[in-house]
């Protein structure tokens, strides 16, 4: 489960994207300087109720507490449903700027975008009274100070939109509900004609923070979900993909945020060899070619994989695979072994080679 630690994986380069953003914010309102943020990315998947949920002041009939949309080790124990279960350990532990990278887990609708483990940055910022503009009060029901924790908020977000997804893109700011925030907000953007919901944020809940020992500061605090950003910025269609061995997908993937995702046919593989003595002047065009007019868009690609030159007779020989998958759906064997069939009728046919 420690997808956004495996080396290259979209995953860990979004994370990286997050993590460089908010060492590279611009100074505040007012050049307030930034504090540097603090990145914990190996926190177990176990966390207690009391961490999920009732240090979150969720309330008793929170959906999310039911076991139908968390999972429970034991009466105590859950896996994490959202990085915010971390959020009052790091404040009581005295961390005042940070960034939880974390697999997280959810009884969740199964489709595209939504799978039951999936991984969020939960990111949180504390104020004292010296970080403030001047004549603002450290206290988190001043209308003036809400107002500025807010925009502060928005300004990071933004700046860590336009690392992930440029400056253009088109973005949404809407009220949302969180027991442990007030105000909340939800960040859209538009990416392909959708709006696509990228994180919940807000100022931290003034109970959370007198509950750690903070009672005279303020905060804001925000939660991403990776899978979300990775598919849209990499053009990942499938949210499965992100689990798979197979090299085709990770071998697309070295690091970059440039990356562009080129899909392939999940259905599996049928390799054929089929071996002809070569006329001189055959080229392996014709070959391809001559495949290609046979069996369409089901050939996945064709390889020589051996040749040779009979010592006494001279004659060339050489021996192709091809590899048979649809794009959409599993080919049968029987269907296979007919295209295979028809292949070498048209290889001895138009070509003239002698089939072995
Ligand atoms: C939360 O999880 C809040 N903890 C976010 C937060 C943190 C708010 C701090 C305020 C302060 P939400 O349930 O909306 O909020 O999830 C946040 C993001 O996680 C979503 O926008 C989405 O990108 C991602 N996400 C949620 N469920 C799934 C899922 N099943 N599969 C993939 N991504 C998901
Ligand atoms: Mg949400």
């Amino acid at each position: 489960m420690d997808l956004h630690h495996r080396p290259s994986h979209p995953l860990t380069t979004i994370k990286a994207g997050i993590a460089d953003a908010f060492a590279s914010l611009p100074a505040g309102e007012g050049g307030i300087a930034r504090p540097k943020f603090k990145l914990f990315d190996d926190e177990s998947p176990i966390v207690t109720v009391k961490q999920n949920f009732d240090d979150l002041l969720a309330p008793p009939d929170h959906v999310m507490r039911q076991p139908s949309d968390t999972f429970y080790v034991d009466e105590e124990r859950l896996l994490r449903c959202h990085t915010s279960a971390h959020q009052t350990e790091k404040l009581r532990e005295g961390n005042t700027a940070f960034l939880v990278a974390a697999d997280c887990y959810r009884r969740d609708e199964i489709d595209a975008t939504h799978y039951p483990v999936f991984h969020q940055v939960e990111g949180l910022r504390v104020f004292g009274p010296d970080e403030l503009p001047p004549g603002l009060p450290c206290d988190a029901t001043h209308p003036e100070t809400r107002d500025f924790v807010c925009r502060d908020l928005r300004a990071c977000l933004d700046h860590m939109v336009d690392g992930l997804f440029g400056a253009d893109v088109e973005r949404k700011w809407s009220d949302d509900y969180f027991p442990f925030t007030d105000p909340s907000f939800e960040l859209e953007i538009q990416y392909n004609g959708k709006w696509l919901e990228l994180l919940g944020c807000g100022m931290v809940h003034r109970d959370i923070m007198t509950n750690c020992g903070l009672g005279d500061r303020v905060g804001w605090a925000f939660g991403i979900g990776l899978e979300r950003v990775a598919m849209a910025r990499f053009g990942i269609p499938d949210i499965r993909l992100f689990w798979t061995d197979d090299e085709r997908f990770h071998k697309q993937f070295d690091g970059s945020m440039d990356t562009r995702f080129e899909s392939y046919s999940k259905y599996p593989p049928c390799n054929k060899d089929v071996a002809f003595w070569t006329p001189p002047g055959l080229h392996a065009n014709d070959v391809y070619e001559t495949i290609r007019e046979t069996a369409g868009d089901l050939v996945e690609s064709v390889e020589l994989i051996d040749e040779f030159t009979h010592p006494k007779t001279g004659r060339h020989s050489t021996c192709y695979r091809v590899c048979y998958r649809s794009m959409d759906r599993s080919l049968t064997n029987a269907e296979v072994d007919l295209l295979q069939e028809q292949v070498r009728d048209r290889l001895s046919n138009f070509l003239g080679v002698e089939l072995r």
